[in-house]
């Protein structure tokens, strides 16, 4: 993993969401595998499946991240996502790193806290880094605030997680306390659901501008119709420090 700065192209939404996140085109795993190179991503994210039918030819080109365990949002239950591949298949697909999710405030959070704690345990016995996507999630609670995603964020690091992602949309200070309380368990931020591109860039630079290790983000890039010149102009906000007027203004328009 990179240890600066990073961003990552996730693309596990199949489990998660299934095909309406998807056109004739994403629903390609080429074509997204093809983004994550041209676009210079420091790793792509998918699930085991696509790993073994579709990474063989992009081992050299792009790091690869397994999602180990996902969830499909059909039915209405509560929160939880167990483990469908072990460390040791991602080992063997060829994964730099392993992720998984978390939903703290889940009638079934300490399910999740156990596994996640095994998994934690035998990654870094491979020296293998583990991102948890720690998404605050359960009856009666407003998941997205400052003071949950901070909380979600510290139960990262209490876990022993490597990089922390998290879901958030409020301002630099709100983010700053995220970070804060994620210690060295570095932050990584969540694209959510697709919105313009002008959007992308001030949640970037807020995100960077609170200390955060990178983004994650997914359907903004593969739903995007400029997903090159997207994944261009986030390069620049997260590594070189950029505004969001002088990247518009290099790439945008
Ligand atoms: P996006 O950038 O597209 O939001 O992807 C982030 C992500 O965490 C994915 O890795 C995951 O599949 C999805 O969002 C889960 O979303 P949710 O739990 O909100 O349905």
């Amino acid at each position: 993993m990179p240890r600066g700065k990073a961003l990552f192209l996730a693309y596990d939404h199949g489990i998660e969401h299934g095909p309406k996140d998807f056109n004739l085109l994403n629903c390609n795993p080429r074509y997204v595998f093809d983004l994550a190179v041209d676009g210079k991503f420091d790793a792509i994210i998918v699930q085991a499946g696509l790993a073994e039918k579709y990474y063989e030819g992009y081992k050299d080109k792009i790091p690869l991240i397994i999602k180990l365990n996902g969830k499909t949002s059909l039915g209405n239950r509560e929160p939880y996502s167990a483990a469908n591949c072990s460390v040791r298949r991602a080992l063997k697909l060829g994964a730099s790193a392993v992720g998984y999710t978390i939903y703290p405030g889940s009638k079934r959070e300490e399910d999740m806290f156990r596994e996640a704690g095994m998994i934690i345990e035998e990654a870094h016995d491979h020296n293998l880094p583990v991102i948890m996507w720690s998404y605050p999630r359960g009856e009666g609670f407003d998941g997205k605030s400052t003071q949950n995603t901070a909380y979600a964020a510290r139960v990262a690091l209490e876990l022993g997680a490597d990089i922390v992602k998290v879901e958030y949309g409020g301002d630099v200070d709100g983010l700053k306390w995220v970070v804060k309380n994620a210690g060295k368990t570095r932050v990584m931020i969540a694209g959510g659901e697709k919105k313009n591109g002008d959007c992308v860039l001030e949640e970037a630079r807020v995100a960077m501008d609170a200390g955060a290790y990178g983004l994650a983000v997914g359907r903004n890039i593969w739903q995007s119709d400029h997903p090159l010149q997207l994944a261009n102009a986030l390069r620049k906000i997260v590594f070189n420090n950029k505004s969001v007027e002088e990247v518009k203004k290099e790439f945008w328009h």
